[in-house]
């Protein structure tokens, strides 16, 4: 049964020992950081997620400095057993299972095959969001007497530039399709009313910003739609955007969601194809449809069971600078110009529990989301890289630095041709790093992978360099936002790719004697 909504699941981490309580006095500035921090990395050992069994509990803190009524949830997603507890399986394997069975239907060959589809046609009608006229989201609304400061919302790091809500499920509307659109941005409390709207330029907001944009210039000058696209993109791409007074004014409404069941707030991070929607989603994930109600000032939709619902705009011609933030790359994320949110109503149950995160250098809460996603998607890359046998994106990579890949490898340049596929899939286009091996590597085995890929490669030959899009957290990047990725093929060379040298065998002792061995260890008396 899928968790109603956050109390619900907090209820659930509970019973299963997951949840701790703090009933002693926290400050929500940097104290609660270093308290996470630690729960994060207690017990950890290797660096090899997902074996790694560590994580702490996730917690609740009751008793906050300066917010008395407060309670603050954090470290929701923090382990391999919670991360399954909040898509309530047992492996993330079986939803990457769910999705290829999805994948896989064929049109039914007759009537005894249409009806066995009947059960899973009815399971698709489960995922559907539905608005409802009504729900918990709206037991306190404020309309007027409201502030983002009432919320304990954290400082995490001492050179962060201010509190950040760490954890917003982020709602805009396509302005072209009417689709909606759930990503987690971070927002930058600058006073009451005000935060920063920290959507990066390549995610799905930002675009539904542009669109808006376009559409503003283009009420200007209708005849030239198409230019004055261009010439808004060219010169609102990078650091910089538009410079004051070039920017057509208008505005774009947005609501956060704070504090939802576990399967939407996850939804949220999940690196969807633009034009699906992220409640699709949770319903897929969750198999019950996500509650939607109305908000009270902007025409957009958001989860009925939130704790706390902020709702405002985005003015097209206004920017401001947003960071730094101590991010989870383990380094600050340099400022940069971004929208400011303004906040025109909030509405929140009675007593709202404010969920949020900290990021920071891995392990942190969102190294197990990160490889909740990898799992999940490792069936959807397959359908453009069906040669894909395993992912493993290492945390310290922080998910946009280093994948490592192994593949069935069938014909000459096909690693290579696997590295350009990776960078053109959605947000795998950020990938700095990619290594390629054949499928005799265990991906998940850092020192296999170590031993082999090196073993294998003529650096000079084996490096294929290219330019493109990088995330907008590279901080080494040649220029914010663009630069150079590097892939690896690390497989077997060929004759038919050029390698004429003999390759040699992997040592393996044979079978014989090692059973001889087995026989006579005992006996031998070295353990
Ligand atoms: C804790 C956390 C914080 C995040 N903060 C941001 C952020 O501030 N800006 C951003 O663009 N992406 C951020 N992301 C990543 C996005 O949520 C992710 O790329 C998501 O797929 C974006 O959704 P979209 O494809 O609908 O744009 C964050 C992810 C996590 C787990
Ligand atoms: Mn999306």
């Amino acid at each position: 049964m899928a968790y109603r909504d956050l109390r619900e699941w907090i209820a659930a981490l509970e019973r299963a020992g997951e949840l701790k309580r703090v009933t002693a006095e926290v400050d929500p500035i940097l104290e609660i950081t270093e308290i996470t921090d630690r729960v994060s990395k207690a017990g950890r050992q290797a660096s090899a997620l997902p074996k790694m069994t560590a994580g702490g509990p996730a917690l609740l803190f009751e008793n906050i400095k300066g917010h008395p009524d407060a309670k603050v949830l954090i470290n929701q997603f923090g382990s391999a057993r919670r991360m399954n507890m909040a898509l309530e399986v047992e492996s993330l394997d079986e939803i990457a299972e769910r999705l290829r069975q999805f994948m896989d239907v064929k049109s039914p060959q007759g009537l005894i095959e249409k009806i066995k589809m009947l059960p899973m046609l009815a399971d698709l009608g489960k995922f559907f969001p539905k608005t409802v006229a009504s729900g918990p989201c709206k037991e306190v609304v404020r309309k007027e007497k409201f502030s983002l400061l009432d919320f304990p919302i954290l400082q995490c790091w001492p050179q962060d530039a201010g509190r950040f809500i760490t954890l917003p499920c982020v709602i805009t509307r396509d302005p072209k399709s009417g689709k909606r659109n759930v990503g987690m941005y971070r927002m930058q409390v600058y006073d009451e009313r005000t935060a920063g709207m920290h959507w990066q330029r390549q995610k799905v907001g930002a675009e539904h910003y542009r669109e808006m944009l376009r559409r503003a210039a283009g009420a200007k000058d209708e005849s030239n739609q198409a230019q004055a696209s261009v010439d808004i993109m060219a010169r609102s791409s990078g650091g910089s955007m538009l410079a004051e007074g070039e920017r057509p004014a208008g505005k774009m409404e947005v609501a956060a969601a704070i504090g939802t069941d576990p399967a939407l707030t996850f939804s949220a991070i999940v690196p969807a194809p633009p034009d699906v929607e992220e409640f699709l989603i949770a319903g897929f994930l969750r198999q019950a449809p996500v509650e939607l109600v109305k908000c009270e000032t902007v025409d957009l939709e958001v989860p009925a069971q939130a704790e706390i619902v902020l709702e405002g705009y985005v003015n097209l011609d206004e920017l401001r600078t947003e960071g730094p933030f101590g991010d989870h790359t383990g380094f600050y994320s340099l400022a940069d110009e971004y929208p400011v949110f303004h906040l025109t109503c909030v509405t929140h149950r009675k007593n709202p529990i404010y969920a949020t995160t900290i990021v920071g250098k891995p392990p942190m809460e969102d190294a197990w989301m990160g490889k909740a996603v990898e799992r999940i998607f490792l069936p959807l890359m397959r359908l453009t890289i069906p040669e894909l046998v395993d992912v493993n994106l290492p945390v310290e990579g922080v998910f946009h630095n280093l994948m490592i890949v192994s593949i069935r490898k069938s014909y000459p340049g096909q690693a290579r041709k696997v590295m350009n596929a990776i960078w053109s899939l959605g947000q795998a286009m950020f990938t700095k790093v990619i290594v390629v091996v054949d499928e005799d590597v265990n991906v998940q085995d850092i020192g296999e992978v170590t031993l082999k890929a090196l073993n294998h490669i003529d650096p000079e030959r084996d490096i294929q360099f290219t330019l493109g899009p990088v995330d907008s957290l590279d901080h080494a990047s040649r220029l914010p936002n663009f630069g150079s990725k590097m892939g690896i093929d690390a497989t077997r060379k060929w004759p038919s790719e050029g390698f004429a040298r003999p390759w040699p065998d992997e040592i393996l002792m044979d079978e014989e004697t090692k059973a001889a061995v087995d026989k006579k260890w005992k006996s031998l008396g070295i353990e």
